[in-house]
């Protein structure tokens, strides 16, 4: 059934974003943008605001991320929409459906010189699914429902809509169209089949799975194939919690191992890229299931390459009937690999060094957290530890930026978090360099009534550069911060509150004060600049 609905275009895109789902929207105010705000406040839509647009996307992206829903930004013409567009990019890595819509100076007298006049999409298409500008009131909620269908079909992504001033300022009366749902992009099951095939037949086989399984509601069905074909399973991103970490098939630490020993790698929901070396496993075979043919690596000729519906997918190598192999002293072997691996991390997240090593922050941070908090990683060095000492519990938990690496997604993924999940504990996890990045918006979170925990492992360095600078040219320059700088006076003085920590001991008492205290609150800890994330590649 369609409604008749009349109102300003912030009307009608407001009416158009309901009906597609959309719950919130996350903005920086500009006068171009004003009849959103009009629409959302005398209808009920709640509104966040924060002190720089990156936020915005970040919190959007968060909310799709965490929700598997359309997120929102509202940016303003011209800086508004530059300013977002790391964020916009980081969710078209990141596969986030995330709507964007940007006032635009006037259409009528383009060219003339308006206000912050300036053409978005030449620099917004090549990282949205589709951007539109839309040149007539009445063709709103057209557009914002095409803007939607296409973040949210796989592979997902951003899109992006501006509307020239007089487009959301007018009145226009339209039908509102019904909403398009997303049909499941069916795979060929020909090419299931010979997955089927080769991780049956294969003797030491290694399933690694990625955001698109938890964005694609695949978690049980991956499950299912892992323990019908009885597959070791790793994660990254917004995978990781897939299995529970006490599942017999669930590994972290095993990695090299595996990856050194697999016959057969499953890459899963995640692209072949500098995270998965490239996807070159050896001499091992690589199976490569994706959302959606688009995602079909161009440098690798896996063996086989299913793409659809991760569902569908899964769930047929679930239901694989044919003979497989035994895989029970492969996945003892790597259960070994994995317990002395743990044995020796569990030491590290102990260990009482002056000054603290990051590695005891993680392993009192572990007490603290609830399975279901969300951690959310913002940073070089401090973050790739929060990669291997923490371990989600559940999928859909984890935030890390993802494949483009933008530093500063920290506030805003946290509000992001904080909006979906209200009675959660939310963590970010902070460089002391990426907290210049957002910190500002601690503000906007205490304003809100918006409490997160914020712990920096404040090095007072780049870290992540400094170490390999030094290493490839003797020296360092651009890598250093101000030693011991006081970042929870900063958040005491935007209205939250914090402490600095320099002793191991009294890491536990301040992360417990802080998950109490119900406002954002930021535990500083003073960490070891000469403690560098040991890693192969130095390049960040
Ligand atoms: C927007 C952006 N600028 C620069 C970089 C490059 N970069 C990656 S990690 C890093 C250092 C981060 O330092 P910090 O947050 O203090 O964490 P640490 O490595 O010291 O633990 C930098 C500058 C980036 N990834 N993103
Ligand atoms: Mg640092």
């Amino acid at each position: 059934m369609t409604e008749r609905i009349e109102g300003h275009g912030g009307e009608l895109a407001l009416a158009a974003l309901r009906a597609h789902g959309v719950r919130e929207m996350f903005t920086l105010s500009g006068g171009h943008v004003f009849p959103l705000y009009d629409a959302a406040h005398k209808n009920d839509f709640p509104i966040y605001d924060v002190r720089h647009e990156q936020s915005a996307v970040f919190a959007a992206e968060a909310v799709a991320k965490l929700q598997r829903r359309p997120g929102l930004a509202v940016l303003t013409a011209g800086p508004g929409v530059t300013n977002g567009i790391s964020g916009m990019t980081s969710a078209f890595f990141n596969a986030s459906p995330v709507l964007v819509l940007g006032g635009r100076a006037p259409a009528f007298r383009w060219g003339s010189g308006s206000l912050q006049e300036m053409d978005h999409l030449p620099l917004v298409a090549p990282v949205t699914k589709h951007a539109e500008t839309v040149f007539s009131t009445d063709d709103i909620p057209r557009a914002v429902g095409a803007a939607l269908t296409a973040a949210l079909t796989p592979h997902r992504g951003p899109a992006f809509l501006d509307f020239p001033l007089e487009t959301v300022f007018s009145v226009a009366e339209v039908e509102l169209p019904a909403v398009a749902g997303v049909d499941p992009v069916v795979p060929d099951p020909d090419e299931v089949g010979r997955a089927a095939l080769l991780i049956a037949a294969a003797q030491r086989p290694v399933i690694i799975a990625g955001s698109d399984v938890y964005a694609g509601d695949a978690v049980a069905a991956l499950r299912e194939a892992a323990e019908a074909l009885q597959v070791p399973v790793f994660t990254n991103g917004m995978g990781r919690g897939s299995l529970p970490p006490e599942h017999p098939l669930s590994f972290a630490k095993a990695r090299r191992a595996a990856l050194s020993g697999a016959d057969v790698v499953v890459v899963v929901g995640t692209p072949l890229d500098f995270r998965l070396s490239f996807g070159d496993f050896g001499d091992a075979k690589v199976v490569h299931i994706v959302d959606a043919p688009s995602q079909r690596a161009a440098h690798v000729q896996p063996a086989a390459a299913p793409a659809g519906d991760l569902r569908l997918i899964l769930s047929a190598l679930a239901d694989h009937s044919g003979d497989r192999a035994d895989h029970s002293d492969w996945i003892a072997d790597l259960r070994t690999a994995e317990d002395a691996a743990k044995a020796r991390d569990a030491k590290e997240m102990a260990a009482e060094t002056d000054p603290i090593r990051p590695a005891r922050i993680y392993g009192e941070l572990r007490r603290v957290l609830a399975r279901d908090a969300i951690t959310i990683g913002d940073g070089g060095d401090f973050v790739s530890y929060a990669g291997r000492y923490l371990e989600p519990a559940q999928p859909g938990t984890w935030l890390d930026p993802g494949p483009y690496g933008c530093l500063g997604t920290g506030m805003g993924y946290a509000m992001g978090a904080r909006v979906s999940h209200p009675d959660r504990q939310i963590c970010v996890l902070m460089g002391d360099g990426a907290a210049g990045f957002s910190l500002m918006d601690v503000e906007s979170l205490v304003r809100q009534k918006l409490p997160v925990v914020i712990v920096v492992g404040n090095n007072g360095i780049w870290g992540l550069e400094k170490h390999p600078m030094r290493a490839m040219y003797g020296y360092d320059v651009a890598a250093d911060l101000q030693p011991e700088l006081r970042y929870d006076t900063v958040v005491s003085a935007l209205g939250g509150a914090g402490e600095t920590v320099a002793k191991a001991a009294d890491l536990g008492p301040a992360l417990q004060r802080a998950f109490d205290s119900g406002v954002p609150y930021l535990v500083n800890v003073l960490t070891d600049p000469t403690d560098a994330y040991p890693r192969s590649s130095n390049l960040a």
